[in-house]
């Protein structure tokens, strides 16, 4: 193993091989469908990837969201599972491990993100409120627009530009914000809304010198500062490697100093934490925290299971100090990134810098005759499963919805599709493959003639819509 040895970046070129600090134990067979299997299931699931059937899929990237590989740790784990309906012990593990993984005082269990997402937009958005954030995502802006608020994006410019090369293309604007607090008032808006590795701008991270101006500015006004730690874990690995002053500090300090900054954070575990089930949500306000441990006794379970079984938690406690682990960070970033390089050398547009959890191909580029009216990152998904059984997701004019006062399409100036890579699961071999595949779709790029949307679901469309080739 080669775990200190750095990897490839888009700004430097390691000097040595990296390699996965862990071995294969079992294996699931995957299926190669036909060009004709493709096409029918395809048709068959309204040319949208998430409802296709996973059998007739070969590579999966559609979404590392709990589709990780447990350790042989964590297996071992769901045997110790305590399936009490009350005070089961896996509960007082998993709340140990974040609180000494991320420094939060009170922990509510969750049955995923969106579960903690409801909690934290019910106890703390008031109607009217404004919720500024660093650019929206799909289930966070849903909750917080279910609950009364109104998202405002106050992410930097240069994270709308998918070729910027700026290092923490996930940072807020802090001039942006502050004219929103004079606008409207301290009191008018419910807390800012912080993301680690923004999703929906390509994984970007945020800085820390960020987070701590957005701390000051918030502390001057009284406003509380919650975050997004889904893929923070990431995030402190981008600060390790950029910021000056941090190369020196582990994954784990540096996750830890960031947290500080904030009143507490929502979780998917499915992500960074190396689960296929499980969230959090945590808080440091312990009146805030009542109200949440209130609440998730209506939405999930009992505040000691919160929707999981115990076998989860357990699994959820191992994984957390897992993802911690800094050859296990180095090499999952190492595998994005050599996807990334792969697609560069082949002339194909992404969002740089390779950001931490996929490759999202920038599809205004890729097809730059079709107009956001007929979907061109949906079409370059569909177009990308036809050519080889590789899954990948829409991330853009679909994802983003509509305006709920206008009822218009947002149009987002990103229009991505994304090469999600689920942790511990592919080999570079599978990388080879994904980017031989796109680089044939891009070779008939000009063929591509756009998709029209046949059905509109009213929440999170992108999940559920179906849609007829042109
Ligand atoms: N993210 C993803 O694929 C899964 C569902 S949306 C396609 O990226 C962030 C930053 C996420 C996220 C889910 C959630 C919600 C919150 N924040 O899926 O409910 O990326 O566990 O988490 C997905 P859950």
């Amino acid at each position: 193993m080669t775990t200190n040895l750095p990897v490839t970046t888009g700004h430097q070129l390691g000097r040595r091989s990296w390699a996965e600090p862990w071995k294969i134990k079992m294996v699931e067979p995957l299926r190669v469908t036909s060009p004709d299997q493709r096409e029918h299931a395809l048709a068959e699931a309204g040319y949208n990837t998430f409802l296709l059937r996973s059998d007739d899929v070969y590579i999966d990237l559609l979404t590392d969201s709990g589709t990780s590989a447990m350790s042989d740790r964590q297996w071992a784990g769901l045997l110790l599972g305590d399936e009490s309906y009350a005070g089961s012990r896996n509960f007082y593990q998993l709340e140990e491990a974040v609180r000494s993984a991320y420094g939060y005082q009170h922990v509510v269990p969750t049955h995923q993100g969106r579960g903690a997402e409801h909690l934290i937009s019910q106890v703390a958005i008031r109607p009217g409120q404004y919720v500024p954030g660093n650019m929206y995502f799909t289930t966070t802006r849903a909750h917080q627009e279910l609950a009364g608020g109104v998202f405002e994006d106050v992410i930097i410019d240069e994270a709308h530009d998918p070729e910027s090369e700026h290092p923490f293309k996930g940072n807020v604007d802090i001039a942006r914000l502050e004219r929103l607090i004079a606008r409207e008032g301290a009191k008018n808006i419910a807390y800012v809304s912080l993301a680690g590795t923004v999703n929906m701008a390509g994984g970007q991270p945020v800085s820390m010198e960020c987070v701590r101006a957005v701390r000051a500015l918030c502390d001057r006004h009284g406003i509380r500062v919650f975050l997004d730690a889904t893929r923070m874990v990431e995030n402190a690995f981008f600060i390790q490697e950029r910021e000056p002053g941090y190369a020196g500090k582990t994954i784990a300090e540096i996750l830890r100093e960031f947290c500080s900054y904030t009143d507490g954070a929502w979780m998917s575990a499915k992500k960074d934490s190396l689960v296929n089930i499980g969230g959090w949500l945590a808080l440091n306000d312990r009146d805030l925290f009542e109200e949440a441990r209130n609440l998730v006794v209506v939405y999930e379970g009992l505040h000691t299971y919160g929707g999981l079984a115990g076998r989860d938690m357990q699994a959820m406690a191992i994984g957390i100090a897992e993802s911690l682990q800094e050859d296990h960070v180095r090499a999952r970033i190492g595998q994005v990134r050599y996807l990334g390089d792969l697609l560069a050398r082949a002339g194909v547009p992404f969002v740089r810098p390779v950001g931490g959890h996929a490759v999202f191909l920038d599809a205004r580029r890729f097809y730059p005759h079709l107009s956001q009216d007929v979907f061109p990152a949906q079409t370059l998904a569909a177009e990308l499963y036809l050519d080889s059984g590789v899954r990948s997701m829409e991330r853009g004019v679909v994802s983003a919805g509509r305006d709920p006062a206008t009822g218009e399409h947002h149009y987002p100036r990103l229009e991505l599709t994304r090469l999600t890579i689920p942790r511990r699961v592919y080999t570079q071999a599978h990388m080879d493959i994904v980017a031989e595949s796109v680089q044939a779709v891009y070779e008939q790029r000009e063929s591509a003639k756009g998709l029209v949307m046949t059905y509109e679901p009213r929440y999170l469309r992108f999940f559920q819509a179906r849609f007829d080739r042109l």
